[in-house]
């Protein structure tokens, strides 16, 4: 590598096109490597590959380009930003529209979630929310109160604190005991009860009173917070089964416990409401949030909390730092003014409500590939859809990889996998002629996939 860059000169612009040295993250490096897929431009619903194709973007980038691509008012607002404000630093001093957009996202979050803490993933907003659940029962006295509850097959990002809560075995097992005092509550998934759902399954209530067992072996008093993501999508969109969250609810009010949400993915319009907590009548005490905020344009995300969670720690000496957590880059300029322009794009064009409108037509297309060769379970909800495939004999993941990889090359369609199952999520600029485009290169990449 270094051969090759000093034959080409030693300057970046005339590097090798090499693509040995990024170490590329959650990805097959030497299949991709192998034959790479490669972008290199986007507008609104598409992709522009290396070789000019339109790829239609099934996954908004990574479930985070909820107002489509490189939209205008976002561009110019982030350019705007650099001229004028590159960095400030947010330990000490601010800038306007760090303030700005808190008060606007505190108006768009339900119930007294009025308090937001910015950051720039999601991983760091799980990392967040966590610190500041344990933090709170500290400046309450509670200090015993420490565990914290995760479940099976939840993703919450890929910090310490986020695989330790988090439930999936191979992001933890070879990163050594994570967290002490963890326990997970059972996933939500079961086929045989709820196979080809549309929306909220009827059946998987009660497993929610699994978290009285949880909390009655541990006792409420050492129990700090439970978190869940209300619909989990890295691990194949699991809908929450119908009540079940209000369930949760009510079992950690009657204990005493924090409830966070994790909505990285189900924020900003992806369930059709502001926040998946809208869609279903529930306020948790912290929702974390990121992707949808900046359209995925400027890395940021957050967490915010209920007022009293923030009034618990505005005691003490006033000069004293309330709570010692931060980022360098937490509400950086450019992610605000990037955020800030995104939020305008989702009021003026009505993307959240857009979203609930399609609900219907998107669950139409996407079960009406019901019946497909290998097409084993299908679940739809907002604009989300998880297709299962049946694994070839031996070779787990084999089957979605070549339907990931061939959707890109011959299909023009860009989709995300875990396992054997395909997940769907486009911008919410998408229209009825490209839910039907997306469901026919999903029909006949799964039928070429055979
Ligand atoms: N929580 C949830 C619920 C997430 O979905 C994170 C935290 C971590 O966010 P960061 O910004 O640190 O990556 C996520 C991220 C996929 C996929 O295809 C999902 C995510 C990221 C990348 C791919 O399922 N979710």
């Amino acid at each position: 590598m270094s051969l090759a860059h000093d034959q080409a000169g030693g300057s970046a612009a005339s590097a090798p096109n090499d693509l040995e040295a990024f170490w590329m993250p959650f990805t097959a490096n030497r299949a991709f490597k192998a034959r790479p897929r490669v972008i290199t431009g986007a507008k609104d619903l598409h992709y522009i590959a290396n070789d000019g194709r339109k790829i239609l973007d099934g996954a908004a980038g990574l479930w985070c380009c909820n107002a489509g691509h490189n939209r205008d008012p976002i561009v110019a607002a982030i350019q705007q930003q650099a001229a004028e404000l590159d960095y400030a630093p947010a330990f000490q001093f601010g800038h306007p529209k760090a303030f700005t957009l808190a008060s606007r996202l505190a108006a768009l979050a339900p119930g007294d979630l009025d308090h937001v803490f910015f950051v720039n993933s999601g991983s760091e907003a799980v990392d967040t929310a966590l610190k500041i659940a344990l933090a709170y029962w500290n400046v309450q006295g509670k200090g015993s109160k420490t565990r914290l509850i995760g479940r099976e097959r939840g993703y919450h990002g890929v910090g310490f604190g986020g695989i330790s809560v988090g439930g999936i075995v191979s992001n933890r097992k070879l990163y050594g005991t994570l967290l002490a005092g963890v326990d997970h509550l059972p996933h939500t998934y079961n086929r045989a009860e709820q196979a080809y759902s549309r929306g909220e399954p009827d059946w998987g209530v009660h497993l929610a009173d699994e978290l009285e067992r949880i909390v009655t072996l541990h006792d409420a008093s050492t129990v700090a917070a439970v978190i869940v993501e209300p619909m989990a999508g890295s691990t194949g969109v699991l809908p929450p089964p119908k009540g079940y969250l209000q369930r949760l609810r009510e079992i950690c009010d009657k204990h005493g416990i924090l409830l966070i949400f994790d909505e990285v993915i189900t924020g900003f319009g992806r369930l059709g409401a502001g926040f998946a907590a809208e869609r279903y009548g529930v306020v948790p005490d912290i929702l974390t949030f990121a992707k949808g905020v900046t359209s995925g344009s400027v890395p940021m995300g957050g967490c915010f909390v209920r007022k009293g969670i923030y009034d618990a720690f505005m005691q003490g000496p006033e000069r004293s730092v309330e709570l010692p957590h931060g980022y360098t880059y937490s509400a950086h300029p450019l992610a605000c003014a990037a955020a800030l322009a995104t939020l305008d794009i989702y009021r003026d064009e009505g993307l959240f409500e857009r979203a609930r409108a399609l609900e219907p037509a998107w669950a139409d297309a996407i079960h009406g590939l019901k019946g497909e060769p290998n097409i084993e379970d299908i679940r739809t909800i907002g604009i989300v859809a998880g297709i299962d495939l049946t694994p070839r004999e031996g070779a787990p993941g084999a089957r979605a990889y070549e339907v990931m990889e061939r959707a890109f090359h011959e299909y023009d369609l860009m989709l995300r996998i875990t396992g054997d199952t395909l997940a769907l999520s486009p911008p919410l600029i998408i229209r009825e002629a490209e839910i039907g485009e997306i469901a026919d290169k999903l029909r006949k990449v799964i039928r070429a996939v055979a």
